[in-house]
């Protein structure tokens, strides 16, 4: 027990140990050293003052980290101490119990990314064990945190106290049951479900064994019918195996979701984002009403061309689109498509995946590319680390899980990415994607742990798509990828590019999660898994099965985010953002071309705004951050309307006399 004057005397020793930390940091220079080091920064030119008080807090963590070592060594102690309390709780108690689990936190945070990355880099029977023990871990950490933090609901505490402690009941992805055996269930479910889908291959007819990345690549160029029907049945064969891990994932989930107060947990992921889960809900629904009508044009125009190619026996031009025509292994975004719909007389001006194989890119000099882009904004440049412990390439010789991923294994400047990069102008931009995570990450390590997150998960996904937003003709040319910039005249080509590849993956980015919710809600059962999936992939995407799905199938698991349980609306709200925050950063810098037109490209002032919004991470509500950059407090879709008028005037025209809709 701990207790008013506990609490007080706890404080006090705190102080007290940090003051005598810092002095002996003085001492022995280190602290001039880093403050040294700091300043110098190129991005972060902060006052000395702020260093100071900074690493106060910082000290307060390391005081509280040697007293937590010797006297309460697990989150569930330094839970029951608090919770357990008689007395009224007060905002002291808070501070205790904040930092305390924020110290807990950053030392679970960095074993479970350990164990992780380590897993994900070499999956074994092994390592998955080591990743489960780590996850359940800091998972039963972070339920006893989130219980213990409900006991400050009726405390008067400050306003940033409060939103530590919402963030504390709120963030976790998958809850686990409180009890041990259960929670460890849970966790070796996470590993198995990983497995499945990072080993995961198809073997063909002629006994070939192909990876996900090689039926990528049939997917984007093939023009074969029955290819491309064979490489979308076989990558869905690794999926059946799934569905019964993935229902007993789910019951699991939910018991932990109710043990916090929801009522599953889909009401959990929806509460994250500063207004009532059920107001966030609608808010999707707002949103994709906006962007529907320019999707159906898209929509309309793509079937015709594809029907053209295909044949109307096999493309009708009153039916959904048969899933695998698209160039995407989920026809989530059809960029790859291209050359089929391509408008005559039009050019996008550049062929990025033709010009990195006319320049002999490597995989390391496309991300060296990207980081270009980044540093011409004003951000300081990747550590060396960054470039001797990411991994660029898919190895040869063992199991990873190659889906592209950004890591900050320290929350100090040990950012990785994890990716297998072929050399396309699509991973190109993945690239920019997960840079954009890494720069983010940087951005806010500055804040307390709490806050060390985007301001809500979209704004994560959408930093570096944004970026790539502004890798424009201009902007190849100016890097020497391209010779000429292609006239005004001929820009339908390069929107009708850009259109496939983000109109087309709106609805995909709003269904896996009308899905999930509705299976965490129980509306869905296991029995209906598959086909409420497609219900939705046509009410949405107009996309169908090419063929008869099997009883057994479980398509929902070929998608990487299921198995590895990764929200997805999060992807729909980065593709409102990143036009909104292009317009804003565009505007800042002063461009006067046509919005798909302008980059950012070596721009200080672009940079110093995105890094005021970046630096926020999740301190406060997103509105205001979202306010700092485009000076709204409420998304819209009228940023990316705009960006596509012209390409939907044209496309209003194609398909005069039409049938439309699906
Ligand atoms: O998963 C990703 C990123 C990593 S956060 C590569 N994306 C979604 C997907 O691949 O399905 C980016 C776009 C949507
Ligand atoms: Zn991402």
């Amino acid at each position: 027990m701990i207790g008013y004057f506990g609490s007080l005397f706890l404080t006090i020793k705190y102080l007290a140990m940090s003051y005598y930390i810092i002095i002996k940091m003085l001492v022995s220079r280190n602290l001039f050293y880093i403050l040294r080091q700091k300043s110098s920064s190129n991005n972060k030119k902060r006052s000395n003052m702020k260093q100071l008080f900074k690493l106060s807090a910082l000290a307060i963590v390391i005081a509280t980290t040697l007293t937590a070592c010797s006297e309460q060594p697990t989150t569930k102690a330094a839970t029951t101490s608090v919770t357990s309390e008689s007395k009224a709780l007060t905002a002291d108690d808070a501070l205790v119990f904040l930092t305390k689990i924020a110290n807990e936190q950053v030392e679970l945070n960095l074993e479970g990314n350990r164990a992780e990355w380590i897993y994900q880099n070499f999956i074994t029977e092994d390592t998955a064990a080591l990743s489960s023990a780590a996850s359940q871990k800091s998972t039963e950490a972070g339920v006893a945190a989130a219980v213990a933090a409900a006991r400050f609901d009726n405390v008067d505490v400050t306003p940033t106290q409060r939103r530590q402690l919402n963030i504390l009941k709120q963030s976790l992805v998958i809850p686990a049951p409180q009890d041990s055996k259960k929670s460890a269930e849970l966790a070796q479910i996470g590993a198995k479900l990983g497995s499945l889908y990072g080993k995961g291959t198809y073997t063909d007819k002629d006994g070939k064994v192909l990876s996900l990345g090689d039926m990528t690549s049939i997917m984007a160029t093939s023009r074969d019918y029955d290819q491309l029907l064979d490489m979308w049945q076989g990558w869905r064969e690794i999926s059946p195996p799934m569905k019964d891990l993935y229902t007993r994932q789910t019951e699991l989930a939910n018991e932990g979701a109710n043990g916090l107060g929801y009522k599953d947990l889909g009401t959990m992921w929806r509460s994250n984002y500063d207004m009532p889960a059920d107001d966030f809900a609608k808010e999707l629904d707002r949103l994709w009403l906006q962007v529907k009508p320019l999707y159906d044009d898209l929509h309309c125009y793509v079937r015709s061309e594809l029907s053209k190619t295909y044949g109307e026996d096999k493309v009708a031009l009153d039916q959904p689109i048969p899933a695998h025509l698209l160039g995407n292994m989920w026809a989530q975004s059809w960029g790859n498509i291209y050359d089929l719909v391509a408008p005559e007389n039009a050019d996008p001006g550049y062929d990025v995946t033709k010009q990195l194989e006319v320049h002999n890119y490597s995989e390391i000099e496309m991300v060296k590319g990207a980081e270009k882009f980044f540093t011409s904004l004003g951000f300081e440049a990747l550590p060396q680390t960054f470039w001797e412990r990411s991994l660029f390439t898919k190895p040869q010789d063992r199991d990873v899980i190659c889906h592209a991923s950004a890591w900050d294994l320290d929350a100090k400047d040990d950012i990785r990415i994890k990716m297998c990069i072929q050399r396309t102008g699509e991973e190109f931009s993945t690239i920019h994607h997960e840079l954009g995570h890494n720069f983010y990450q940087r951005a806010y390590q500055d804040q307390p742990v709490y806050f060390q997150n985007s301001a809500n998960d979209g704004f994560h996904e959408a930093i570096g798509d944004t970026i790539a937003l502004s890798v424009t003709p201009k902007y190849l040319k100016e890097i020497g990828l391209i010779d000429t910039i292609p006239d005004e005249s001929k820009d339908i080509g390069l929107l009708m590019k850009m259109a496939l590849e983000k109109i087309a993956f709106m609805p995909f980015g709003l269904m896996v999660d009308q899905w999930r919710w509705q299976v965490f809600s129980g509306q869905i059962t296991p029995e209906n898994y598959n086909s409420a999936w497609w219900e939705l992939r046509e009410k949405y995407q107009g996309v169908a099965a090419p063929v008869a799905r099997d009883a057994d199938a479980f398509d929902p698991g070929a998608k990487y985010h299921v198995p590895a349980n990764t929200p997805y609306s999060r992807y729909f709200l980065a593709h409102i953002q990143q036009f909104e925050f292009h317009r804003a950063l565009c505007g800042i810098s002063g461009n006067t071309d046509p919005i798909h037109r302008c980059s950012i490209y070596n721009n200080k002032d672009a940079g110093k705004a995105l890094n005021t919004m970046l630096e926020m991470g999740s301190s406060q509500p997103w509105q205001q951050a979202y306010k700092v950059l485009t000076g709204n407090e409420q998304m819209d879709a009228r940023a990316i309307l705009d960006y596509f008028a012209p390409l939907q005037t044209w496309l209003k025209q194609k398909n005069e006399g039409k049938q439309c809709g699906f």
